[in-house]
């Protein structure tokens, strides 16, 4: 199999390209990846040389050059990850994720159609359902009700590729999942972050009343569930993945300060965010009957274990809070206190 994964210099595809290549030898993959702020050339640097992988640096809007890649590379299938990601900048600066996740989406459909694939994968998130209240759990059959303009951009794209599917017959398949954690994810997100600041006695600053529910997943079981996905999923169908790990923001924020030995006196509530979806919680049944696929991770454990990653690749995040990150960091907190 020839795999074209899109954003694997990112904090998923970055732990999905390393699955591949070592659980399905047979697989070549090349990475398209624009290496923007969130897309780090260091996460798979050790790879260079290994004839079953290649690095493209280039942009999923760049319909010639993916076209280009599609002709040369005649690829089996497609595992599109290449997305901004993050909602708080999506409310600083909305634009580019229309840019990259809504047209970066439909150019990559387009070529696929013209040059064929056997499959399309296409990667999104469980936030396309909007906000859950205390009880209940999303579903596949859940209607989509998108609450910022990341998790709008991402249904735009859900919805031109089940188009696509609907349309050209295109074998499309679409993925949502909750929220990841682990190794390689930027220190924008909640973890990452609370853990960088915990570790250097900076406040850390936790939204509202820091009573939001996330459902925890850890990357690699994403990714085995993409892989699941991508071999046994059927065209024009959706599969939601999560692991059943509902947890309260500010109990994480705890439990990250107790895993790094640091005070509660560093948290520090802040201003909420903008249109802060409240509880997200996934049934993933159908994933789990219809693909064979379940979770391995507990999170207490792979939380401990994630600490330990951070405390010990220390140099890997301090590199990239410097510069962008800095500016980003004073804009969203700042004037947050
Ligand atoms: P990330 O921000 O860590 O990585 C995104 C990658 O995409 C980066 O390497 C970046 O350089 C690349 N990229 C961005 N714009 C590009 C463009 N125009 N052309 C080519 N490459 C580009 O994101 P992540 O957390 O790894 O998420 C990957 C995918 O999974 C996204 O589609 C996201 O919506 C989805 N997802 C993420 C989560 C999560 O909890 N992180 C949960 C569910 C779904
Ligand atoms: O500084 C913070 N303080 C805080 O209280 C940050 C960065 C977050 N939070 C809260 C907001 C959320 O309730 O923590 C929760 C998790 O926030 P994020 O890590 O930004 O994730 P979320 O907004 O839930 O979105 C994530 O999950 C779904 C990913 O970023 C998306 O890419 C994915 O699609």
């Amino acid at each position: 199999m020839n795999i074209l994964l899109t954003g694997g210099s990112g904090f998923i595809g970055s732990n999905l390209v390393r699955l591949i290549l070592a659980e399905r030898p047979g697989w070549r993959v090349v990475n398209l990846d624009k290496l923007t702020y969130a897309g780090n050339a260091e996460n798979l640097a050790d790879l260079s040389g290994n004839s079953r992988y290649r690095f493209v640096r280039g942009d999923i809007c760049n319909g010639e050059l993916v076209a280009d890649l599609f002709r040369n590379e005649r690829f089996d299938a497609v595992m599109h990850l290449a997305a901004e990601s993050h909602v708080d900048r999506s409310i600083l600066a909305p634009s580019i994720f229309i840019e990259t996740n809504v047209r970066g989406t439909q150019v990559l459909l387009e070529a696929a159609r013209e040059f064929g694939v056997k499959r399309f994968l296409h990667v999104s998130t469980d936030e396309v359902y909007g906000s859950l209240g205390p009880t209940g759990l999303f579903t596949e059959r859940t209607p989509l009700d998108p609450s910022s303009p990341y998790s709008a951009s991402k249904a735009s794209s859900d919805l031109l590729a089940l188009a696509y599917f609907h349309t050209f017959k295109l074998p499309v398949v679409v993925t949502r999942c909750s929220n990841n954690y682990g190794p390689y994810q930027f220190p924008e997100k909640l973890i990452p972050l609370m853990i960088a600041n915990a570790v250097r006695d900076l406040p850390l600053p936790v939204y509202g009343d820091g009573m939001n529910v996330r459902d925890w997943i850890h990357v690699e079981d994403h990714g085995r569930g993409l892989l699941a996905a991508l071999e046994l999923g059927e065209p024009g169908q959706v599969y939601n993945f999560g692991a059943s790990s509902e947890r309260h923001n500010i109990d994480i924020v705890k439990l990250v300060l107790k895993l790094v030995g640091k005070p509660e006196s560093l948290i520090q509530y802040v201003k909420d965010r903008l249109g802060h979806d409240r509880r997200y919680a996934i049934d993933s049944t159908k994933a789990q009957q219809k693909l064979g696929w379940a979770p391995r991770h507990i999170f207490e454990d792979a939380l401990a274990a994630t600490v330990e990653w951070y405390v010990e690749n220390r140099p890997w995040w301090e590199r990239i809070i410097s510069g962008e990150y800095l500016k980003y960091y004073e804009k969203q907190y700042g004037a947050r206190k």
